[in-house]
């Protein structure tokens, strides 16, 4: 298989390409930071193929699909991975920029990526694209706001894809984790805080990037007449909150 992730230059991205790279196949590893895509092809040799992109950027996005070499551009697994939170103000405080930069890049870049391989998938009668949405999509929380949404977008929008796709033999899956650890996630979204980042995993057993990682390769590695819809998944610490009732 040719795999392509988004935002393999650290966390879920790098952990699904050491994955798949490690059964054998092929995968072009995108991201903005070439150093840590550098390194990453270092470790993986050359079943990698580093590719510099800004998903929220379509010339970057046209220019690194352009530069594909011609062995690799048959990709059979688009992997939409690239994708941030900022911040957990309030609606009323957050930042504007921040929600511009999570719909920029959760979904705007998505549905860029998706747009540009889905065409070659359709015609050639087969893919799979797994888009990474969260529990955030399906369960509001006090900061979550537009991150939330933006997942919701995902999971909707992966949805409508299986709508348009059925009978084309490409599938469509949305990936939902929720706690996991040991990413960059947590210090993005509290921009380099790394106290504040720590402090969400105190005391938890968090997912991590591999369990990720297996499960991304086990829907894609599924015989073709099986679509997983939608997985969440949880750590087992993790569970729902009650509704908020403001007393006087
Ligand atoms: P990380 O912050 O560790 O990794 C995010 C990746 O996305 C990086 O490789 C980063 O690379 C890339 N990225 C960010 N912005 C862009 C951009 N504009 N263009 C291209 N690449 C970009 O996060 P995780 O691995 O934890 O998360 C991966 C995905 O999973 C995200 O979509 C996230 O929302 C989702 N998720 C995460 C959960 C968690 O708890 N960790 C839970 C549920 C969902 P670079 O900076 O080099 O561009
Ligand atoms: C990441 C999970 O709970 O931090 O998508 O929103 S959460």
């Amino acid at each position: 298989m040719i795999v392509f992730i988004t935002g393999a230059s650290a966390g879920f991205g790098a952990e699904m390409a050491r994955t798949f790279v490690g059964h054998g196949h092929q995968v072009v590893i995108s991201g903005r930071r070439q150093d840590r895509l550098d390194a990453l092809a270092a470790e993986l040799g050359e079943l990698a193929l580093p590719l510099v992109m800004d998903v929220t950027d379509k010339a970057s996005i046209n220019e690194a699909l352009s530069l594909l070499p011609q062995s690799w551009r048959q990709v059979d697994v688009l992997i939409n991975n690239a994708g941030l939170a900022l911040g957990t103000q309030p609606a009323h405080e957050a930042p504007l920029a921040d929600w511009e930069t999570m719909i920029a890049t959760n979904c705007t870049g998505l549905v860029t990526m998706t747009r540009a391989l889905l065409p070659a998938m359709v015609a050639r009668g087969s893919g799979l694209i797994i888009n990474l949405g969260s529990v955030a999509g399906a369960y509001p929380y006090p900061g979550g706001n537009v991150y939330g949404a933006t997942k919701a977008f995902v999971d909707q929008f992966t949805l409508n894809l299986r709508a348009d796709l059925v009978g084309t033999g490409v599938r469509a899956t949305n990936l939902a984790p929720g706690l996991c650890g040991g990413t960059e996630f947590s210090n993005v979204r509290f921009k380099g805080d790394d106290a504040a980042a720590a402090k969400v995993y105190e005391g938890t057993v968090p997912l991590t990037a591999k369990d990720i990682a297996q499960t991304a390769y086990w829907i894609a590695t599924l015989p073709p007449h099986i679509n997983v819809n939608s997985i969440e998944m949880m750590p087992t610490c993790q569970g729902f909150g009650p509704f908020a009732i403001k007393r006087v």
